[in-house]
């Protein structure tokens, strides 16, 4: 299997987690993102939305991250990232969505470079925007995780499944960013129990080849 990938982007983390949990080997091919490498006509020409992951398996292109773990989830079941009953199958896409859909991709480089030009934003406003999206979808994924007596070591039950795989990079990414976890203890929990796991680690930003210190 090819990943198209950069180290920090969250959406190829997701993808990269869910490959070492099913132990499926992977060659990595780096798509530069700080350089816009992303934009250039060679990696449209491979992936014309000029976003990372695109994960190519045989005959099989794909693009999404949530689309590319329910196809290995479908095509490699063992180990499973999804419970085996329906509304858990719900609740764990529930809680995925909020972070791939609600949050993502109001922080995502290249919306977050829009803001700065043409919009005009300083990186002082810029900076309240990702800290105000970023913080109501982990209040969201909080307040499901608190209320909920499914929520186990990880987001649903004691195993990982694709809730933290989503979570997990994103609470990387606020982390990075410096934002305060005191609100969302149970998210910060399930999030250092899942990085704790070899898997999640050797799917880590820090522990790609080029990662940026
Ligand atoms: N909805 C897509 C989002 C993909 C995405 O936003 N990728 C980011 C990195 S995490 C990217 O390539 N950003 C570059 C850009 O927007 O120019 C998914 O979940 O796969």
């Amino acid at each position: 299997m090819k990943l198209y990938t950069y180290p920090r982007s969250s959406a190829s983390y997701r993808v990269r987690i869910a490959l070492e949990w099913k132990g499926i080997a992977r060659e990595d091919v780096p798509v530069d993102l700080a350089s816009g490498e992303q934009l250039s006509p060679a990696y449209r020409a491979e992936n014309p939305e000029a976003r990372v992951p695109l994960l190519i398996d045989g005959d099989v292109r794909l693009t999404q991250a949530l689309a590319i773990l329910e196809y290995l989830e479908e095509t490699r079941p063992d180990p499973p990232l999804l419970p085996p009953d329906a509304a858990g199958r719900a609740r764990v896409r529930q809680l995925a969505l909020i972070v791939v859909a609600d949050t993502q991709p109001l922080q995502n480089t290249g919306p977050y470079e829009y803001l700065k030009d043409p919009l005009g934003l300083g990186d002082a406003e810029r900076g309240r925007w990702y800290a105000h999206w970023v913080r109501r979808g982990l209040a969201a994924v909080e307040a499901h995780l608190a209320d909920d007596p499914r929520t186990g070591h990880f987001c649903h039950g004691d195993a990982p499944t694709l809730a933290d795989v989503c979570l997990v990079p994103q609470v990387a990414n606020a982390r990075r960013a410096g934002l305060d976890f005191a609100r969302y203890p149970n998210v910060a929990r399930v999030c250092d129990t899942a990085m704790a796991l070899p898997a999640f680690e050797r799917a880590a930003p820090e522990a790609q080849p080029g990662a940026p210190r």
